[in-house]
């Protein structure tokens, strides 16, 4: 195989390359259009909008919805710049940073959700948003690492069908592990909802110095709630319910939601013990 530099232009098919006939012929620029990496990238952006905009209208979660608007936008993007040019670099990069911050939380999340025995929904929920996005992080890094598309095709075979059978081990794995045992509300909890980025109610009279919190989440992103002074800090991704007990002296605490930017955008309240 001759070796080409990133100035050369792209080789012709049936240059000394075995196999060129399975590959058709390289259009001008570089790469192929609608082949590997491309196709992988622009299915996974697919795959990652509508499944963000079916949680986002069926949980009302203004976030996941706004996470489908800017997949969708990328999608976009992506069909009508030029591949290989500097829009289409940036929408690549783009793209890259928002899989990686779905499949972070994502994963994080599935994890979480299944060792508490929640609902199967909201371990499938994140599950499918985990592979979903993942595919798409591998499709970015090799658009962005392997610019010829030399090994694109085999290898985005392999991410997908890697994807779907990441998603039925993990879900065969969770149903080992048992769903729908999750946490119920003691008749002396006092419960917090979180929804839209928001408490329920942000001033909570303790009615003793042994507290206990039943915290649910709504929203398909992470939420906490932390209290600095009580080391107190309950963590609940998509859908979870949980409940953590602490004792404290008589006083007024307050408690916020740790994940970035969620504080400042009014996660914070007041809990009194008398
Ligand atoms: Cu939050």
């Amino acid at each position: 195989m001759v070796p080409h530099s990133d100035l050369s232009p792209p080789p012709l098919a049936g240059e000394g390359r075995v196999g060129a006939n399975l590959f058709p012929p390289p259009l001008a620029g570089e790469g192929r259009v609608g082949a590997g990496w491309s196709t992988l990238l622009l299915w996974s952006a697919i795959a990652v909008a509508i499944l963000q905009a079916i949680v986002g209208i069926a949980h009302v979660d203004r976030e996941a919805i706004a996470f489908a608007v800017l997949f969708a936008v990328g999608v976009v993007i992506l069909t009508r710049v030029r591949q290989g040019g500097r829009a289409y670099t940036a929408t690549v990069i783009i793209l890259g940073l928002l899989f990686a911050d779905v499949a972070f939380w994502m994963i994080t999340a599935t994890w979480s959700n299944a060792r508490n025995h929640e609902q199967l929904l909201y371990i499938v929920e994140p599950l499918a948003l985990a592979c979903a996005s993942t595919a798409g992080l591998i499709a970015v890094a090799g658009r962005l690492v392997d610019r010829r598309q030399r090994a694109a095709q085999s290898v985005a075979a392999v991410v997908t069908i890697g994807a779907i059978a990441t998603f039925v081990l993990c879900l065969g794995a969770a149903a080992i592990d048992g769903w729908g045992k999750e946490q119920t509300q003691g008749p002396n909890d006092l419960s917090v909802k979180i929804h839209n980025t928001a408490y329920s109610s942000t001033k909570i009279n303790a009615a003793s110095r042994q507290v206990t919190l039943y915290v649910t989440n709504d929203d398909l992103f992470w939420h906490t709630v932390t209290i600095d002074q009580l080391g107190v800090d309950l963590a609940l991704p998509v859908g979870s319910h949980r409940r953590i007990t602490f004792t404290a002296p008589s006083g007024t605490y307050t408690f916020y939601c740790r994940i970035p930017g969620h504080r400042q955008a009014g996660m914070q309240g007041t809990i009194i013990v008398p």
